[in-house]
């Protein structure tokens, strides 16, 4: 039986990874910092879930002792970016810098219509989640959704499940009940690993990705409705 339809946020409702990665070059320059992340890095950067966990991975990469050095400090200085990344990415999506992919609002809507109930399951933070549906869906778009797990109630980043097994919980549903929406092998492994059928919606970032395991690998979800999730998820 199909109750409910969980989605990914960075690149499976929209593609907004070139827009955080402009907000955290804009961070680091705004910081002093003479790091500049490129595309190329990003893409490698991204197979680490989480803004905070990425940046702290870079900064050991480029001096790996530095957590011996100041551990208090370099958290300090992390939360710092993180803030000036988060204002900047939210600021730009509040004017207009990211749309949702094709098939997301009206897969959403008919299945609200069928009576399934929506939820998120996000690494990213409670306001990026907040500007871009506000955007896309208008100001009651809070009500949409039975649950919403992200980065400030699961701590621990995809691929760990953690957010899943937080939101199933929330909405008293078992994964069997359910189906996850993902555009990454992180968070397909998490969706995997909380016992969930995934659908995957790859992009620029995520093509060459493995997504072994999927229940399906779809271009976008124009070309996916209730019928068919019911049809996929039953066999
Ligand atoms: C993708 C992520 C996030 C974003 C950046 O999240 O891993 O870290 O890249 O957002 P999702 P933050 O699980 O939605 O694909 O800087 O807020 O982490
Ligand atoms: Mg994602």
């Amino acid at each position: 039986m199909l109750n409910a339809l969980i989605f990914d946020v960075d690149g499976t409702l929209a593609d907004t990874e070139s827009v955080h990665l402009e907000a955290f070059n804009h961070a680091f320059q705004q910081e002093g910092l003479d790091w500049h992340w490129n595309l190329a890095d990003y893409t490698r950067l991204l197979e680490i879930s989480g803004g905070k966990e990425r940046m702290l991975h870079h900064w050991r990469s480029v001096n790996p002792g530095i957590l011996e050095v100041d551990a208090d400090a370099v958290r300090d200085t992390i939360s710092r970016l993180h803030e000036i990344k988060t204002a900047y990415y939210e600021n730009a999506v509040n004017n207009g810098a990211v749309a949702l992919r094709p098939g997301v609002l009206a897969l959403m809507s008919e299945a609200r219509a069928q009576g399934l109930q929506l939820a998120i399951a996000t690494t990213t933070s409670p306001v990026n989640i907040a500007a871009l549906l506000r955007a896309a869906i208008g100001a009651d778009w809070r009500s949409h959704f039975l649950a919403i797990g992200d980065a400030s109630s699961a701590p621990i980043k995809k691929p760990h499940p953690q957010v899943y097994l937080q939101v199933l919980a929330d909405m008293r549903m078992t994964p069997e009940q359910c189906i996850a929406f993902e555009d990454s092998a992180n968070g397909l492994r998490a969706a995997l690993a909380a016992g969930l059928d995934t659908i995957i919606t790859p992009n620029s970032f995520t093509a060459h990705h493995d997504f072994k395991g999927a229940l399906r690998v779809v271009p976008d979800l124009t070309q996916v409705n209730v019928a068919r999730l019911k049809e996929w998820h039953n066999h």
